[in-house]
């Protein structure tokens, strides 16, 4: 966009600073306009009359109000994804929440709602977190979901994926000799010690069990501060 007046400060003391300033002005919006505006938040949302379903589908606006009105007052709502996301920003007030944050606004970054999440849960640990994800956003970042013990041979089954979990190697040439025999892509998740580590990795992590080094992969490791 042109820049008519730029500004290079802290964003929130020249929003802080407008906000005075504009405090000071003479300027009202029109009654008619504010009016008009304000009006537009009353009006019944056109979908409210549509089908509950389309084609024996849930209509997306009925189940997301569904699931908002199913929630207590007062939940911390992430909203990521598409459409989804476009839905879930309409009728966030039904949920009555604590506050809302969009996480895949204007420039992307789908699938950060995860992350924002779990950030949100650590912030405040008394509040319910819901993340609302489209499944196409969820697709970037659907690892958030994994813990130590995740079975990736469970995740590409559930994607639709043959798939087989080995833990010994004498099931490994079987294994692929079957998936051999199909069509399509599979996964053979092996399952391998966590005590053998490359010395390559080793080289470049810095091999060292000092408490008083952090580990700085790729980089020097550095001291740990006195402070800590
Ligand atoms: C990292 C990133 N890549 C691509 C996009 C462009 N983009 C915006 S919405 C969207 C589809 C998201 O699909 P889904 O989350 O399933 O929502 P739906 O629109 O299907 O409800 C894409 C690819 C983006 N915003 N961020």
């Amino acid at each position: 966009m042109p820049i008519d007046v730029g500004i290079v400060t802290d964003v929130g003391e020249a929003l802080l600073a407008l906000n005075r300033a504009v405090a000071d002005t003479p300027f009202t919006a029109p009654l008619n306009w504010k009016e008009t505006v304000l009006g537009k938040r009353r009006e019944p949302n056109s979908h409210e009359e549509q089908d509950t379903h389309a084609e024996g589908r849930m209509h997306p606006y009925h189940a997301m109000k569904a699931r908002f009105t199913s929630l207590e007052p007062g939940s911390i709502i992430s909203i990521d994804g598409g459409e989804t996301g476009s839905w879930a920003n309409d009728l966030t007030e039904s949920a009555n929440p604590h506050l809302t944050f969009f996480s895949a606004g204007y420039i992307g970054m789908l699938s950060n709602g995860w992350g924002y999440s779990l950030g949100a849960a650590i912030a405040d640990l008394t509040r319910l977190v819901i993340n609302i994800q489209g499944d196409g956003s969820a697709g970037f970042q659907i690892g958030e979901l994994d813990t130590s013990k995740a079975s990736y041979r469970a995740v590409a089954d559930a994607f639709g994926m043959p798939a087989a979990k080995v833990s010994e190697i004498d099931f490994i040439n079987p294994t692929v000799r079957s998936f051999l025999a199909m069509q399509g892509p599979v996964m053979l998740e092996l399952i391998v010690s966590d005590k053998i580590t490359h010395p390559g990795t080793a080289a470049m992590i810095g091999n060292t069990s000092d408490p008083n080094t952090i580990v700085v992969p790729y980089y020097d490791n550095v001291p740990r501060p006195y402070y800590k």
